[in-house]
């Protein structure tokens, strides 16, 4: 089981004649709503912030994007950029889970100096975003994600609490107790060998199917090479992993995977599911935007017995 790249290319490059996507196009979100594809994606430009551009399209992999940033920086919480979105729709309304990076912090510093704050923002029109606030305050927690349903009545969300995946659960998406959280799964330490020896997280929103949760990750070993794998969970009771196949279902091999700003890395935040095929959208060197797919059936099929 491995994912096929669409295409050995990117399907999206940083725009040099911009000003705020100008060096590196990455790590998109993208939901399929009302029969178009729409994408968030991370973007830096001149002043190396990361904003957040959005773009549409019909199939999938020709893309129009706005000229516009359709969220940026706006306080001391998230002065250092916007990253790394993934969108839930949940009840016709989306959310965006981001990562705020900024010069202040809650508690102690979590990254040199600064902060970082796993936010949800909400809008219902994909362009205009409220900020909700942040999943947990003081810690490098970043890889959160929603359910695209409530889950016994409540919003579930996954996050990574450094080098572990963790499980929330909230009421209203704004209060994140501490004893609504636990440990899901965590890097394969018992096997120096493996892909994720060293850390994981979560990829795009959670995909529901007749065998439970089907969630994908990324992780990496010593070396640093990110990669993908799956996870299932149980369907009412999502705190419990059903089954975690040993093996990477992709790897950087295009040059502008194993190159780019950042090496060896293919970072993704999207799976959305058309027509039974699992859309990978990711991010290649923390440049530019991939697209690996699968079918679905096939991802159950390994994820219950590769
Ligand atoms: C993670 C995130 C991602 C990035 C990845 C690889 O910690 O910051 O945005 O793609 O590292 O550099």
């Amino acid at each position: 089981m491995h994912l096929q790249r669409a295409s050995s290319e990117p399907l999206m490059l940083p725009d040099p004649t911009s000003t705020w996507e100008t060096y590196n196009v990455f790590n998109p979100a993208v939901i399929h709503h009302n029969g178009i594809f729409h994408m968030h994606y991370r973007a830096q430009g001149l002043d190396w912030i990361s904003r957040i551009g959005y773009a549409v399209s019909e199939d999938g992999l020709h893309w129009n994007r706005m000229r516009e940033p359709v969220l940026a920086p706006i306080d001391g919480t998230d002065s250092r950029g916007v990253e790394d979105p993934r969108v839930t729709e949940i009840d016709g309304v989306f959310y965006m889970c981001y990562t705020a990076y900024g010069r202040e912090y809650s508690g102690a510093p979590t990254h040199d100096g600064g902060g970082i704050w796993p936010m949800i923002a909400r809008s219902e029109n994909l362009i205009t975003w409220e900020r909700m606030g942040p999943i947990v305050r003081g810690e490098n927690n970043k890889d959160h994600v929603l359910f695209p349903r409530r889950i016994n009545g409540r919003y579930v969300a996954l996050h990574r609490r450094w080098p572990n995946v963790w499980i929330a659960y909230s009421d209203d998406l704004l209060t994140w107790r501490e004893e609504d959280m636990a440990p899901l799964y965590g890097p394969r330490t018992d096997d120096p060998d493996a892909w994720d020896f060293k850390s994981v997280g979560s990829n795009g929103v959670p995909i529901e199917t007749e065998h439970g949760w089907l969630l994908i990750n990324h992780g990496y070993n010593e070396d640093h090479i990110y990669k993908f794998g799956v996870c299932l969970v149980d369907l009412d009771d999502p705190t419990r992993v059903v089954r975690r196949p040993k093996r990477a279902i992709f790897a950087p091999q295009e040059l502008w995977e194993l190159r780019g700003d950042v090496p060896n890395v293919v970072f993704s935040n999207a799976n959305p599911v058309v027509d039974d095929v699992v859309y990978v959208y990711y991010g290649g060197g923390d440049h530019a935007i991939g697209l690996a797919t699968c079918r679905l059936d096939e991802l159950v099929d390994f994820a219950l017995n590769g």
